[in-house]
């Protein structure tokens, strides 16, 4: 142990310096990002470290990292279907691969590989359209048949005894999981070193909309004015639209997900399986991490049920039959807003000033520092990068949708 822990160990907290620290809430920023999840401390980040834009406030309902970013299971990747998605999912998986060294904080991203299961002719044909759109953007992303899938996952089972027997896989070895309030954390802190004003508790009750374009937003801790408002909620992408009179088209979904108790360590990929709505991996201390499709309602409810832990209790042990004997310890739920296409929205919005960073459907945490980089750019410059410009908004009215269905972890 190094002297420095030692000496820190017998002050207490006393030297450790905040990772990030409590202001005032000033009368006027330069840009108001709403939500204190990974995406909108991601873009102060990069609005601060790219940009030199540093009078920024990030404005939490609860505190950062309690809506989506910690509610995930973690999961990272870039096989996509569409070239749009892949090759935007795959810039924000190098982000990922550089994050510890550029935050200087252990993310502990382990790029385990991925594995997503097709159990009918029709995944298997998705699967191998995925593998050719993935390898023409330079994705390694492969289809791969039972006895490969059994190597790389022992103990799964690859009979032809269950209901839906194991015909294939795709199989992405730059996939895996970080540790998702680390990435929260990281950004948190190198955003309130560069300057950013964090506020926690703290809620956006109004937007203010003069003349077409923004000029302030209600809070609960008092009015601030700012010409740049940039909407980054899940769960709540609608409601912060409607403040600003923008109609956004989402509907939103609780999805559920749950940890059992440590076993040893014998899962070293992520498995996905669409046809029976589950995914799984096993975290550095031994619990299973799991989830299913969201739930087949729009709610906003974060209640979690006995419905769902039946399912995906089945469903788990039909491809792991020797996991019968193990216990749940926690569940929980998140919220998803979902869009028509199933790929996200962001950008400019018809109100000048309000910009939006929502409908990640449940895809969003994975795609946290590219959305916030590129939305940091498209601030600074007041232009669209090219690489976001498939996700605009007015794609909708534009019948110029980016079909991204066929690429969700499992079937919604
Ligand atoms: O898209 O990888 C994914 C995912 C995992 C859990 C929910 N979505």
């Amino acid at each position: 142990m190094s002297f420095k822990l030692i000496r820190q160990a017998l002050n207490g907290n006393g030297m450790l310096p905040r990772m990030w620290r409590s202001h005032p809430v000033r009368d006027r920023y330069d840009v108001v990002i709403v939500g204190g999840g990974a995406h909108g401390l991601a873009c102060a980040y990069y609005l601060a470290a790219e940009h030199g834009i540093t009078n920024v406030a990030v404005i939490e309902r609860g505190y950062i990292g309690s809506g989506g970013s910690g509610r995930n299971t973690a999961i990272i990747r870039s096989n996509y279907l569409t070239p749009e998605g892949v090759r935007f999912y795959d810039e924000s998986v190098r982000l990922y691969e550089q994050m510890a060294t550029e935050l200087d904080f252990n993310v502990m991203f382990s790029q385990r590989g991925h594995l997503t299961l097709a159990h009918t002719d029709g995944a298997v044909r998705t699967m191998r359209r995925r593998a050719e759109v993935n390898k023409l953007q330079g994705v390694v992303s492969e289809l791969i048949w039972p006895d490969e899938v059994e190597r790389l996952c022992p103990g799964i089972d690859v009979s032809d005894h269950p209901r839906y027997p194991i015909l294939a896989a795709l199989y992405h070895p730059p996939g895996g999981i970080i540790r998702h309030d680390a990435v929260v954390w990281g950004y948190a802190h190198q955003a309130d070193r560069r300057g950013v004003h964090i506020h926690q508790q703290t809620a956006v009750t109004g937007i203010d909309v003069r003349g077409g374009s923004v000029v302030g937003v209600e809070t609960t801790r008092g009015y601030i004015r700012t010409g740049t408002v940039l909407n980054a909620t899940a769960g709540w992408g609608s409601t912060i639209a409607d403040m600003a009179g923008v109609r956004l088209p989402l509907t939103t979904f609780p999805l559920q997900a749950c940890v059992t108790e440590p076993l040893k360590p014998f899962l070293n990929v992520v498995i996905v399986s669409g046809s029976l709505h589950v995914y799984v991996s096993q975290s550095d201390r031994g619990e299973l991490v799991m989830g299913a499709s969201v739930d087949p309602y729009t709610s906003y409810s974060m209640d979690s049920s006995l419905a769902f832990m039946e399912s995906i209790a089945g469903h788990m042990l039909e491809l792991f039959p020797f996991l019968s004997k193990v216990r749940v310890l926690r569940q929980w739920a998140g919220l998803c807003d979902m869009t028509p296409d199933y790929s996200p929205v962001m950008g400019f919005t018809p109100v000048r000033g309000f910009l939006v960073d929502v409908g990640w459907g449940t895809y969003g945490f994975k795609a946290s520092p590219i959305c916030g980089r590129t939305m940091a750019e498209l601030i600074a410059g007041d232009r669209t990068p090219d690489l976001i410009h498939p996700f605009r908004l007015s794609r909708f009215e534009e019948f110029d949708l980016v079909g991204e269905k066929g690429a969700a972890s499992v079937g919604h």
